[in-house]
């Protein structure tokens, strides 16, 4: 007679998961995305604070209004490519964050931007960002303030 092969006993999803955090060590867990390479210089200091905390993390360019398609490839990838947390930037109007939290289940943490377009001194992008309607949460920090989303972002990883 040969050898019984025994049967594998299915991975709970937990297991799945921890499994899945221990590949690609060196890919990003943090996506930072904006509406604008204007918003950049404001971002880049959710970066420096992720930087100095020794996550990884990605920037990256991309408009809810000008390439709506591109927000959602980005946004229903995320999770997949190993993100746990999304930040996301615009001013005026401020879709962006809705957009990216339209198509993931990640957190999201939308930062409200001022610039030489914004209404009531920036007001607008943190009606935006703040008004989600029920059912479709976005995490809102204050007015251009990136460095605190990437703090929040840091106490994510960590629960
Ligand atoms: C928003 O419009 C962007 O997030 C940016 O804050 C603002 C202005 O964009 P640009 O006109 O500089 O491209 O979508």
């Amino acid at each position: 007679m040969g050898e019984v092969t025994p049967i594998a006993t299915p991975l709970t999803e937990t297991e799945v998961r921890s499994q899945l955090e221990q590949i690609d060590v060196d890919a990003p867990r943090v996506g930072i995305v904006m509406g604008s390479a204007s918003d950049m210089e404001k971002m880049q200091k959710a970066a420096e604070e992720l930087q100095e905390r020794g996550i990884m993390h990605e920037l990256r360019v991309m408009s809810a209004h000008r390439e709506p398609d591109v927000v959602a490839e980005y946004s229903k990838n995320a999770q997949m490519r190993g993100l746990r947390v999304i930040i996301a930037g615009a001013g005026i109007s401020a879709a962006l964050p809705g957009a990216v939290a339209a198509h993931t289940n990640l957190p999201v943490i939308g930062v409200p931007l001022s610039g030489r377009l914004s209404a009531a001194g920036g007001l607008d992008a943190i009606l935006s960002i703040v008004q989600m309607p029920p059912g479709v949460p976005v995490a809102c920090v204050g007015l251009d303030n990136a460095r605190n989303a990437a703090i929040l972002a840091a106490q994510i990883l960590t629960t």
